[in-house]
């Protein structure tokens, strides 16, 4: 066995993802070092994730779903929704509320999850088949980052949903993109409802992102093992620091990796990449709104802000688009 083989433990895959190597050597080649932040999401990473979701610092998620517990009963039955479409549906824990919500209006729906996991978003579809009779499920797998095209002949008027404040995630122009691709799959009765992570007290947000128990850190780290497994590279993800801090002039809470040391990391297919000590991988952005940055962004989209509604500690938002 090679040396980097031997450190992490695996065996370099025959079968790169060839899309994965693509951009781990483009991020990897930029002067500010960037890997795009899905490569968080293996089982173990989304188990990490998860345990986030539960943190007491950690204040989106809990807040969202208070949000869409005490909104969607009411919501729901205004908008008339027959279809729910959910980009990067995950474990579809938030899409219950408004599932429920929808079999609580009387209308027996249709239910599109998206998802990039194939087996995650299987899982998912059987156990909602079960838990709501009558529900169609009709999964679709897709990066949502690049191109989603819903099924036709879907019952209006839709819902599309893209919860969590996972929007954050995307710069400004893959964050248009996005929405334009959404706006252009929409029709006039339909809506999209979005959750926003909102501008606030650094120190919340910041702590949010450093939470005491590390479990942030861990999922930051988890990135590397990933790369291990997917690509055969040999990081040790004990040499490299989390480290998230917010940046006011973008609003946005920026994650890295900071290399302890002068280090080589050998990537099968990519080669060495050298790392100085304290030099970093940008793993995440997080952007956060308000009220006028999402009208912004919508606008460029052809959306336009039909309801926002903020939680009491204006912490975090669920906002309802129309096509303009
Ligand atoms: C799932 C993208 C919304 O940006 O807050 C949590 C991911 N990163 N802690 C976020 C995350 C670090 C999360 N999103």
């Amino acid at each position: 066995m090679t040396k980097w083989a031997a450190r992490s433990g695996v065996r370099p895959q025959r079968h790169p993802n060839p899309r994965m190597l693509a951009e781990v050597a483009a991020g990897l080649s930029a002067p500010q070092k960037e890997l795009p932040p899905k490569y968080f999401y293996d089982h173990r990473g989304s188990e990490l994730f998860e345990e986030i979701t539960r943190l007491p610092e950690y204040y989106p998620t809990r807040t969202e779903r208070t949000l869409l517990l005490s909104w969607m009963p009411s919501l729901i039955p205004q908008l008339g929704t027959r279809t729910l479409v959910e980009l990067g549906a995950g474990s579809a824990e938030k899409s219950r509320i408004i599932l429920s919500a929808m079999r609580a209006a009387g209308a027996s729906g249709v239910y599109v999850p998206i998802d990039v996991s194939a087996s995650f978003l299987n899982e998912t579809a059987t156990r909602l088949r079960r838990e709501y009779p009558g529900l169609v499920v009709q999964p679709l797998v897709a990066d949502i980052a690049d191109s989603f095209d819903p099924p036709r002949g879907l019952p209006h008027p839709a819902l599309y949903a893209f919860l969590g404040g996972t929007i954050g995630n995307f710069y400004p122009p893959a964050a248009i993109r996005l929405l334009s691709r959404v706006r252009a799959a929409m029709e006039p009765s339909d809506r999209f409802l979005m959750g926003v992570d909102l501008r606030k007290d650094v120190r919340r947000v910041e702590a949010a992102y450093n939470d005491s128990q590390g479990v942030t850190a861990a999922f930051n780290r988890n990135m590397l093992l990933v790369l291990n497994h997917e690509l055969g590279a040999n990081f040790d993800p004990a040499a490299f620091q989390h480290r998230a801090f917010y940046e006011p002039v973008t609003h946005r809470i920026e994650m890295h990796l900071v290399s302890a040391a002068d280090q080589e990391v050998r990537i099968p297919g990519i080669g060495l990449v050298f790392f100085a000590a304290g030099e970093s991988i940008r793993t995440e952005i997080s952007c956060k709104h308000d009220r006028a940055s999402v009208a912004e962004l919508f606008a460029a989209a052809g959306l336009r802000i039909e309801i926002w509604r903020p939680d009491p500690e204006c912490l975090f938002a669920l906002v309802v688009g129309a096509v303009i």
